[in-house]
């Protein structure tokens, strides 16, 4: 048996991971990927003999380290190790884990944490955008208690304001990747879109379901979920992302009217199984959906008046909330929402 790795596991978000020191893993990607799928217990369905929950969103790993960007304080790579095949993807960036990326870096003294708040600009390697994480502190350490609530974790815990720029084409190269607000794909009205995640927006009814169903009902509908993954195959190619049997990009958002004060409701697939809630960056992708005139999103949505609006997205466990500044021309300048983390372990982990 090797001697370990030195790695700590939380909550970030809705999410939960390994987050690594870059310098604790080999630098070859797929040496390194090798050990991840060990260290999950990767492929099983079970993830019996590693640290994953089984799940897409409990198979995730964040290796963060100090980064030589100006202005940048840490690198952040993400990476979505499948639970039931042989596939570690750097494909999509993880808005959840993100939370977690600031307490990280202040615990492994990669950055200095001041008292009170401490602001952390990080660089998402994956698809080389920043967010700014604020990060509650006190005697140079990070405060996890505290009074936020985020819907799909129980209880509370401090808040972690997360503020993302130029997120537009993050993976697809352009808001907007085909250049239309809306396509046919199989008949179905579909609005290809990445601010931040490459997303299907699409009607649930146009897919034989009614977007207010739990994650476990939806999970059960293979006839759902084949007409979801046939059109999932066809746009890949169209959004930029080649072939994508392989990734976990893109995330389907089949959505309906909002039912319960929110700006609309939503079930994703992400994208074989149904998110108990919403990723971070797919909530920002959707709400700017909401926003983008003749998007199949826009007729359903209900929207707020004004430049700052806050846009609440109905998801199967509750709502995400996501804050969106718009320029002069009505375009999304900048989104921000809201997460919490929780370490959990911090030790080292037996491939
Ligand atoms: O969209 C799940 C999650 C995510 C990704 C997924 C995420 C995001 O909830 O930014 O956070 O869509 O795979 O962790």
């Amino acid at each position: 048996m090797s001697d370990g790795i030195r790695c700590m596991w939380m909550r970030g978000g809705t999410s939960k991971g390994g987050y690594f020191l870059k310098e604790d893993l080999p630098e070859d990607p797929a040496r390194r990927d090798a050990i991840l799928l060990r260290i999950m217990g990767s492929p099983d369905p079970r993830q019996i003999d590693g640290m994953g929950g089984a799940d897409p969103l409990t198979s995730k790993v964040a290796i963060v380290s100090k980064s030589s960007r100006p202005g940048i304080d840490v690198d952040y790579l993400f990476l979505q190790v499948f639970v039931d095949q042989v596939l570690v993807s750097d494909a999509q960036n993880c808005g959840n884990i993100l939370a977690g990326v600031g307490p990280f870096a202040i615990e492994r003294g990669l950055v200095d944490a001041g008292e009170g708040t401490t602001s952390i600009a990080i660089h998402m390697v994956n698809t080389g955008q920043t967010t700014h994480a604020h990060v509650s502190c006190q005697n140079g350490k990070p405060v996890y208690t505290g009074e936020a609530k985020i819907d799909g974790v129980p209880g509370s815990a401090a808040a972690i304001p997360l503020e993302f720029e130029e997120t537009a084409g993050s993976s697809c190269g352009a808001l907007l990747p085909t250049g239309n607000v809306q396509d046919v794909v199989d008949g179905v009205p579909v609005t290809l879109i990445d601010n931040g995640m490459p997303c299907v927006i699409l009607k649930a009814e146009d897919v034989g379901a009614t977007g207010y169903e739990s994650r476990e009902e939806l999970d059960t509908r293979d006839d759902v979920k084949a007409k979801v993954e046939a059109i999932r195959l066809k746009v890949g190619t169209m959004m930029n992302l080649g072939d994508v049997s392989q990734k976990s990009v893109p995330k389907m958002m089949l959505v309906a009217p909002p039912r319960a004060g929110g700006a609309i409701s939503l079930r994703s697939l992400i994208p074989h199984r149904v998110h108990v809630s919403i990723g971070v960056f797919g909530a920002v992708s959707v709400a700017t959906a909401c926003l983008v005139k003749g998007s199949v999103a826009a007729p359903l949505a209900h929207v707020p008046e004004g430049q700052q609006l806050n846009l609440s997205i109905e998801h199967a466990s509750g709502k995400m909330g996501c804050v969106v500044t718009l320029d002069n021309e009505g375009e999304v300048l900048r989104a921000g929402l809201l997460r919490t983390a929780s370490k959990l372990m911090d030790g080292v982990v037996f491939p």
